[in-house]
Parts: structure tokens; C-alpha cells; sequence
């Protein structure tokens, strides 16, 4: 018997419905709502293995002060004391909150109603500043408001798709699957990837643009120019709906379109392709998003989509997809620093009277607050003397994250909610506040297509871990706002919050959700995915801007005039122009992926991606090691040569902390600059130095218990029996055997080895009575070894473990590759050889690789090329 709750996966913005099914035993069934719009039954990778990281193990259980447990009133008394204090000595703006687009939108409406009208500053930023910024400053130029016109169905609608800065196959896999079914079942639909480097979406692709980086604008005003000279524009359109034409396309005109490097024959595919399709959907994301001109570049992607007036019909359209479960729904409530609730305008006098009144709160803000970026430079300036961190870990996220981790580490007063008091965030915190996760907690969110869904808890909170709603409205009644906070559930909050959207329509603002003013608990508990809006007399057109309609004071669009910045000279020593962004399955700092064994399996420590060429010019060769420098910091990581990227662009992902490596964290070298109009950081465009890291040694650990590696360099991973770490030295032991002991801490463990004459290479085994307690293998070349099979031995006699493959009796896996069924790459190339399987259809059919969520499909195609090439070449 088990209780089934329909929930929503708490990682990226497509927000895939989860049936999450508590067994007696404890554990969770997980698989995706067949009748959820966002995946129709469908999850990804990530969604599919949410079940192995809701355990308590690791988890915050108890407030902390200091080092100290404490208990709940005293650890919110020092937080409300420690505010208060700031406030009355400094004022207001001495204090702000920096929250997360994966906060629930109650926990997220009651923290912006704390800060905004009863404190009395709008310093409360988000990661969504680091994320979707751009995108909102882009719509508010373009529409008036920060309103997403398009929906998931007109992707699939589309005859054209091009996903620009976006690499949906891993980052949105769910609406991927949808839009390689889309395009399977209608063969005609054409998708162009707009990305500097050939990523896994690049697989459905019909033509990949592998543009220079930072050069969409040059790219879209050279579309924009065709289109009007080709006779593509909508001039009804436009002269009913449009403002700005002349100007943009002026701006545009003055563009080379050759600093893309596209060819010739490329550009003019585009261009045709564009021209001659009337339903073309513009996917962006942090390729567009994460720039020092970010909100140009979106708005150089709007300015061809009105111009064409391919806006807001079905097919049709720019769409941004959002990153966090809740980035929109943060956006919704007015999470960031520079607006006020509901979408209304802080500069709005209208707009804040409605907002203090409705709230009847003692004050209102006046002004914007401190955005990330400024808001971390106030707190080093010693500015900001009281900080609240919640859902997000910005000593690693933040670009120059050295400089962050001085500036809360010299913060007077540092609060950190999260379910965990191991981030490096929360280490730097006077006081950690435990909140449920997923799982435990209740509330909405809003993913890409504006749809609102509930997350539903189905577990207890884990110790005694609060709701992050709760914890702020305990904060808020102890500052002496009973009155505002008096809520008593999730439920209570959001018909508040509805509530206030309709009186904000009144004012002319696009979100409206009126229609759940009047919301019984039953009905929010049993509230199916409503996109927005939703008034109260259902009379809205669901889709926005087909008629125009827009929310600027003449009701037109604007198109910006928008130009290609030039290009900028790197300093001498650095010259490599590095890209950051995400793999398949890991979430960001990986406090809840990094518990699933077979999400650590793809990739298991950081990694930089460098073009040949620029490997062999540095004299690295592949798997050995890489120190990247510049003026911020430095991170070191494995090398993987491969011709996806280009010369001089190289690639690292962000998930590595230094929980997990030794010096994995990318956002170290990250450079601290900002879009002038969103404040988004650029974190695709740091220049950095490489260079090898030369150690004496290399080595490879299995190790049934967590063990903390002294070496200069470490990475760590879970496995499904324990740990496994890579690890390099620069120097040699005196003995490989006591070295062993000591990595291990087991000075009495009966050890067994084969090492060189010379030293150079060591494998020894570490048993207790006849159980494998681990194993450490060295070289002074990168370790070669089969590190799954190796890995699968803990806890087991360990047969074969010194010889470190497998036994003819036991097929070893090899990596793996489908992390739904985990699938290994042996298994996968030996059924390609021994069935004579041709597609990967006939993979998914021989070993069910890839019929899940489908994110491995790229991997699986590239496997059977390979293998293919080389029987032809044979
Ligand atoms: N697996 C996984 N999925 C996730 C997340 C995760 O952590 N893991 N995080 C979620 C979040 S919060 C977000 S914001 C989204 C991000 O989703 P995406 O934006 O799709 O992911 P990124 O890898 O950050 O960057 C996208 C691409 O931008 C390209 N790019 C870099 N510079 C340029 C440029 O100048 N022009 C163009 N056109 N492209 C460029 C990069 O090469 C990269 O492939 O993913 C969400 N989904
Ligand atoms: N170099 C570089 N840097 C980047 C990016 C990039 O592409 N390149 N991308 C940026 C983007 S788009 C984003 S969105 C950010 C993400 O960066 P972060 O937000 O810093 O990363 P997360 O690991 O998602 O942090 C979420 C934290 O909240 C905790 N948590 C989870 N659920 C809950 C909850 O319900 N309540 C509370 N209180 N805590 C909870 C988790 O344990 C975790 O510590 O990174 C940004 N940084
Ligand atoms: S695509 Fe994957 S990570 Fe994103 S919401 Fe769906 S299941 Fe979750
Ligand atoms: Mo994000």
C-alpha cells in the first residue's frame, strides 16, 4: 500500500508534475503525472531520481547559533534582535535579504510584503538577478510589463524552433522530449541552435550557428535587416502596435554581421528559413541572459518578432525559458529588488499606494533596492550590517564568489534558511535556520508558460525543520508585525496574494490571477495547473499581444534600437574566453543531486572542456589536469579535449563546490561584471588563464565511508556504496601502503597490493575481515580503470578489485550513460555489436536506454556513430 501525492518537481522552470508515492517502508516512489500540462507523464533524469534524495541524512535538523544547536524561539529571537538592532542604529537600508527562484511563491510573497512595506527597504534581491533579469528588464522595455506571451504548445506548434543561448536537451529535457516528438511526428518543423559550442541539443538540430560568443545581437539585427528588405515586415502590425521601428532598424543597419563568424551560406539559411516561416518560436535562455548587454540581446530578439508581428499566436512567438521551479512566480510577487508585488512599479505612486494600502503596512518602499551585485559589494563596504540568505548559496554562485564569501564572512549579522548547514553560505552564518525541502513543504509555483502548480508535501519536516513562510512570518510577528503575518497556512497566503492581484489589473498590470481571491483551503489543496491569467469574470484572452494590447502608456510594443558591442581585448596573459554554464545531471551546487549515486555518474568531478588545438598548445593532454587563473581567483579541473567547443572558448560547468572538489568552484574565476540595465552578471565571458597542473602523481579512491583526501587536488562523488574520489599529488609517499592507511583511517585493515618496481603505480585494497573497505589506485599518468566497476565492488568480498576490470563471469557496465535505468556505456557498445543495433530507437528497445526522458539520446546517437565510423572504416 502507498499514498499517492501529485506534486511538482522542485528543480528547472518547464515544472514537470511529479506522483510521488510514499511506500510503507519509507521510501519514494517517484514517476511523472500523466496529466500534468508541462510533461504529460514525462520526467527527466533529474525529476526521476527525486526519490533517493529526500532522506534526513546530512540534513539541518535544528537551529544553529554559532556552532551551537539551539532551540527555535531562541535562534528567532536573535535573528529579530539581531535585524532590529541594525535597523535602529542604521536605519532601514542597513539590512536586506537575498531569496531564491526556488522559493515557493507564498514563502517568497510574505518575504517581499516583510522587507518592502513593514521594514521599509527594497533591498531583497534574488538569484534570479543571475538568472532572468535580463529577460525581465527585456520584456518591461518591449511590452511594458515582464509578460511571457508564448506556452509550451506553441513550441510544438512551431514550423520553426531556434533555441538561442539555450541548451534545452539538458537543461529543460522534459520540453526537449516534447520538441523532438513535435518535430518527429511533423518532420517538416525545422530548429536552429544559436550556441557557440555544439551541445546535446545540437542533436535535433537542423542547423547549429556556432556564432562567436556575445554576438546574437549582430546576428538578430542582420535578421531583422533581411526581413525588412525580404518584405517580411507586418506593417498592419506594426503601425497599429509597434513603436520604434525606424530607430531599430536604423541601430540595426549599422551592424557587420561578420563578427558572428557565420558563413555566408549559414546566414542566409537562417534568414530564409525565418523569412518563409510564419510560426517561428525564439527560445532564449542564459546564452542571452548572462551578459554584459544581456537585455539588448533579448530585446534584439523581440524587436524581429513584433517587426514580423509573429507575437502571441499560436506557434509564434519569443520565449523565455525560466531556469528555477519558481523564477517566475518570484518574479510574480515582485522578488526583486527593483519591483514592488504583483508586478506593479515601485516608481509608481499609484502603484505603491495600492500596494500599502491593501497591505495597510506602516510603510512602503520609494525607491529600488541594492541588486546582487551592489548588494554584495554594501555588504563588504560594511553597509548592509544584518543579511538573510535563503534557498540559495551565493559564496558559490555569485561571479568573483571569493570576494562574496569576505563580504558575508565580514557581515555583522549573517542568517542562512536552508535544509542544510554544510554550503559554504551557510558556513559563514551566525545563525542557520533549518527549512523543509521538497518533500515536506506546501505552496505554488509558476513555470516558463506561466502556469501555476502546487507542490505538495507528502513527508514529515525533517527534525525540526520549518516552512520558510513559517520562519518568516515567526521573524516578522517578533519585529512587531503581527497583523500583516498573521497567516496560518500556505493557502491563507495565496488567497491574499490573488487577492491583490486583481486590484493590480485595475491598475493596468498584466498578472491577474482575481479568480482565486475567494479560495477555500479545499480548493488550493486540490488546485490543478492553472496558467495565468485568471481573472475573476473569466473574460481575459489567455493569449497575450495577437491584437497588441501591450501595457506601456500607449498600449504599443517598443521595439529597441539595439546595437553589436565591440569586441573586448582580453588582457595578454588572458586570453581564453571561458563559458560556464550546467551538465545534464546535476542542479547548481548540488546539495540535492549530489545525494542520487546514479546522478554523479555522468560526470563525476569539475571539468573543462578545451578545442585540441588550444589542448595542444598548452601542452594537455586529455584527462590530465588544468588550472584556470585570472585576476579573481583560480579553479583547477580535469581536461576534456573535444572539438564542441571552439578555439579559445572552452567550457566549465558550474555544479563543483568546495564541499566537492579541492578547487572545483568555476564561479571563482567568474568576473564581476554586470548588464547595465538588468544588473545580470555575465558569467558566460570571464578571461582566464590555463595552464597544466603538473602533479607527481594521479590516483583513484573507492571508499565505503566518506574520507577527507589531503592531496593538492580531490574531487568527490557518491556512489551506490559509498564514495569515490579522483585525486593528484605532488609528492610521492615514502610507502603506498601506510599512505593508503592513512586516506583511509584504517591502521589495522588487512591491505593488499601490486605496485611497481619503481613506485610509479600502486593498487592496493583495503579489507576488514573479508569486506572491501576501499581501494587506491596511482599512476603518474591520469588513472585508467573501470571506475564503475571498481566502485560497485565496496562492501562486497572486492574480487577483482586490484586487477580493477572485471571478470570475463561479470560484465562490467562502464560509465553511465542512461541515468534513468542506468545503463552503462559497455553494456550500451557491446549491444550495439552483438545485436548489429543501428538507431537509438533500437537501443531504447534492446537495453530501454533512453526511453524515459530521452536526455541520454544524444549520447546514445553519438555512441552509435562512432561505432558505426569505425566498422566502416574496419
Ligand atoms: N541539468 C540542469 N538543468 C538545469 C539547471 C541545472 O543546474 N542543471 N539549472 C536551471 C537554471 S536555474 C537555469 S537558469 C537553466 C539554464 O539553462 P540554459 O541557459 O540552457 O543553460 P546554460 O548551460 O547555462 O547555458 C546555455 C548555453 O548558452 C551558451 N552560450 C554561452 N555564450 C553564448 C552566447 O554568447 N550566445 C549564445 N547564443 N549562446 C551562448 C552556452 O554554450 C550554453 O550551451 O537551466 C535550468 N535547468
Ligand atoms: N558561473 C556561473 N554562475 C552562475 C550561473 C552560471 O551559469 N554560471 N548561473 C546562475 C543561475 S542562472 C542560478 S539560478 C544560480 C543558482 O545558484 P544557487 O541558488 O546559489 O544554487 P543552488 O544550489 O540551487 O542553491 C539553493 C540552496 O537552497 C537550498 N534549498 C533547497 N530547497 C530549499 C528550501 O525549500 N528552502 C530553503 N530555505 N533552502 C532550500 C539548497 O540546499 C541550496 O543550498 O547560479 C548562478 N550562478
Ligand atoms: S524537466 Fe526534469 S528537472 Fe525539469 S521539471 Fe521536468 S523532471 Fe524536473
Ligand atoms: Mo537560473
Amino acid at each position: 500500500m502507498s499514498t499517492v501525492t501529485c506534486t511538482t518537481c522542485p528543480y528547472c522552470g518547464t515544472g514537470c508534475g511529479v506522483r510521488a508515492a510514499l511506500q510503507t517502508d519509507g521510501s519514494v516512489e517517484i514517476s511523472g503525472d500523466p496529466d500534468h500540462p508541462a510533461n504529460f507523464g514525462r520526467l527527466c533524469s533529474k525529476g526521476s531520481a527525486l526519490g533517493e534524495t529526500v532522506s534526513t541524512e546530512g540534513r539541518l535538523l535544528a537551529p544553529k547559533i554559532g556552532q551551537r544547536p539551539a532551540a527555535w524561539d531562541e535562534a528567532l529571537d536573535v535573528v529579530a534582535e539581531g535585524f532590529q538592532h541594525a535597523i535602529d542604529t542604521y536605519g532601514p537600508d542597513s539590512v536586506a535579504f537575498y531569496v531564491s527562484g526556488q522559493l515557493l511563491t507564498e514563502d517568497y510573497y510574505v518575504a517581499n510584503k516583510l522587507i518592502k512595506g513593514y521594514i521599509g527597504t527594497a533591498n531583497i534581491d534574488t538569484n534570479s538577478r543571475l538568472c532572468m533579469a535580463s529577460t525581465v528588464a527585456g520584456h518591461k522595455r518591449a511590452f511594458g510589463t515582464d509578460t511571457v506571451p508564448g506556452t509550451y504548445e506553441d513550441l510544438e506548434a512551431a514550423d520553426l524552433v531556434v533555441l538561442t543561448g539555450s541548451n534545452l536537451a539538458w537543461c529543460h529535457p522534459v520540453l526537449y522530449q516534447r520538441l523532438a516528438a513535435a518535430k518527429a511526428a511533423r518532420p517538416s518543423m525545422k530548429v536552429v541552435v544559436v550556441d557557440p559550442r555544439r551541445t546535446a541539443t545540437c542533436d535535433i538540430a537542423d542547423l547549429h550557428l556556432a556564432l562567436r560568443p556575445g554576438t546574437d545581437i549582430a546576428l538578430f539585427n542582420h535578421l531583422l535587416c533581411q526581413l525588412h528588405e525580404l518584405g517580411v515586415i507586418d506593417s498592419t502590425y506594426v503601425s497599429a502596435h509597434v513603436a520604434g521601428f525606424d530607430a531599430a532598424l536604423d541601430a540595426a543597419s549599422g551592424t557587420d554581421v561578420q563578427v558572428t563568424g557565420l558563413s555566408h551560406k549559414d546566414l542566409s539559411t537562417f534568414v530564409s528559413w525565418w523569412a518563409t516561416t510564419e510560426k517561428t518560436v525564439t527560445v532564449f535562455s542564459q546564452g542571452v541572459n548572462q551578459s554584459d548587454h544581456g537585455t539588448d540581446k533579448v530585446n534584439a530578439i523581440i524587436n524581429c518578432h513584433l517587426a514580423s508581428g509573429r507575437i502571441g499566436k499560436e506557434g509564434m512567438g519569443p520565449l523565455s525559458v525560466t531556469g528555477q521551479p519558481n523564477a517566475m512566480g518570484g518574479r510574480e510577487v515582485g522578488g526583486l529588488a527593483n519591483m514592488l508585488a504583483n508586478h506593479l512599479e515601485i516608481a509608481e505612486p499609484s502603484h505603491r499606494a495600492l500596494v500599502q494600502d491593501f497591505w495597510a503596512s506602516p510603510t512602503i518602499v520609494t525607491s529600488q533596492g541594492l541588486k546582487a551585485g551592489d548588494l554584495f559589494k554594501a555588504v563588504k563596504g560594511g553597509k548592509i550590517k544584518a543579511l538573510w540568505v535563503m534557498c540559495t548559496n551565493p559564496a558559490v554562485s555569485m561571479p568573483n564568489a571569493s570576494e562574496v564569501r569576505a563580504a558575508i564572512a565580514s557581515c555583522d549579522f549573517v542568517v542562512v534558511s536552508d535544509m542544510f548547514d554544510t554550503t559554504e553560505t551557510a558556513q559563514l552564518a551566525d545563525v542557520v535556520l533549518p527549512a523543509t525541502g521538497w518533500g515536506e513543504k506546501t505552496g505554488t509555483v509558476t513555470n516558463s508558460d506561466r502556469t501555476i502548480s502546487r507542490q505538495r508535501g507528502f513527508l514529515p519536516p525533517a527534525g525540526q525543520s520549518r516552512h520558510d513562510w513559517q520562519i518568516i512570518c515567526d521573524v516578522a510577528k517578533r519585529l512587531g508585525f503581527e497583523d500583516g503575518f498573521a497567516f496560518d497556512s500556505p493557502a491563507d497566503i495565496f488567497k491574499e496574494y490573488a487577492e491583490l492581484s486583481g486590484k493590480a489589473a485595475q491598475l493596468g498590470v498584466d498578472f491577474d490571477i482575481s479568480g482565486f481571491a475567494q479560495i477555500s483551503p479545499d480548493d488550493y489543496d486540490a488546485l490543478s495547473p492553472t496558467r495565468w491569467p485568471y481573472p475573476a469574470e473569466n473574460t481575459a484572452n489567455a493569449r497575450f499581444f495577437a491584437e497588441g494590447g501591450f501595457f506601456t502608456p500607449s498600449r504599443r510594443a517598443n521595439m529597441i534600437a539595439v546595437r553589436q558591442p565591440d569586441h573586448k581585448t582580453p588582457e595578454a596573459n588572458t586570453t581564453f574566453r571561458l563559458n560556464t554554464g550546467r551538465i545534464r545531471d546535476q542542479w547548481h551546487t548540488t546539495t540535492r543531486t549530489g545525494r542520487a549515486a546514479r546522478l554523479n555518474q555522468h560526470y563525476g568531478e569539475p571539468f573543462v572542456e578545451i578545442h585540441p588545438e588550444d589542448a595542444l598548445q598548452l601542452g594537455l593532454r586529455p584527462a590530465e589536469l588544468a588550472v584556470l587563473e585570472n585576476h579573481y581567483g583560480r579553479a583547477v579541473m580535469r581536461v576534456l579535449v573535444t572539438d564542441r567547443v571552439a578555439r579559445g572558448a572552452p567550457f566549465a560547468p558550474i555544479h563543483w563546490t568546495m564541499q566537492t572538489a579541492s578547487e572545483g568552484c568555476v564561479s571563482d574565476v567568474v568576473h564581476p561584471v554586470f548588464d547595465p540595465v538588468s544588473g545580470q552578471p555575465d558569467s558566460k565571458s570571464s578571461y582566464v588563464a590555463i595552464r597544466p597542473f603538473l602533479p607527481k602523481w594521479y590516483g583513484f579512491v573507492v571508499s565505503a565511508q566518506e574520507i577527507a583526501p589531503k592531496t593538492a587536488y580531490w574531487a568527490k562523488s557518491r556512489t551506490s556504496h559509498g564514495w569515490q574520489y579522483e585525486i593528484a599529488h605532488d609528492e610521492m609517499p615514502d610507502c603506498w601502503e601506510s599512505f593508503a592507511r592513512g586516506v583511509f583511517e584504517a591502521p589495522d585493515a588487512l591491505a593488499s597490493s601490486v605496485i611497481d618496481t619503481n613506485q610509479s603505480k600502486a593498487r592496493i585494497a583495503l579489507h576488514q575481515g573479508d569486506k572491501l573497505l576501499g581501494a587506491l589506485y596511482t599512476d603518474t599518468r591520469p588513472v585508467s580503470l573501470s571506475r564503475s566497476f571498481a566502485a560497485s565492488l565496496l562492501n562486497s568480498r572486492g574480487e577483482g578489485i586490484l586487477a580493477g576490470r572485471a571478470g570475463a563471469n561479470q560484465p562490467d557496465p562502464g560509465a553511465t550513460v542512461c541515468a534513468c535505468f542506468n545503463v552503462g556505456v559497455n553494456t550500451i557498445l557491446n549491444a550495439i555489436d552483438a545485436q548489429s543495433l543501428v538507431t537509438v530507437e533500437e537501443i531504447g528497445t534492446a537495453l530501454a536506454a533512453g526511453t524515459n526522458c530521452g536526455s541520454c539520446k544524444p549520447e546514445l546517437a553519438a555512441l552509435l556513430n562512432t561505432k558505426l565510423a569505425r566498422t566502416a572504416a574496419e
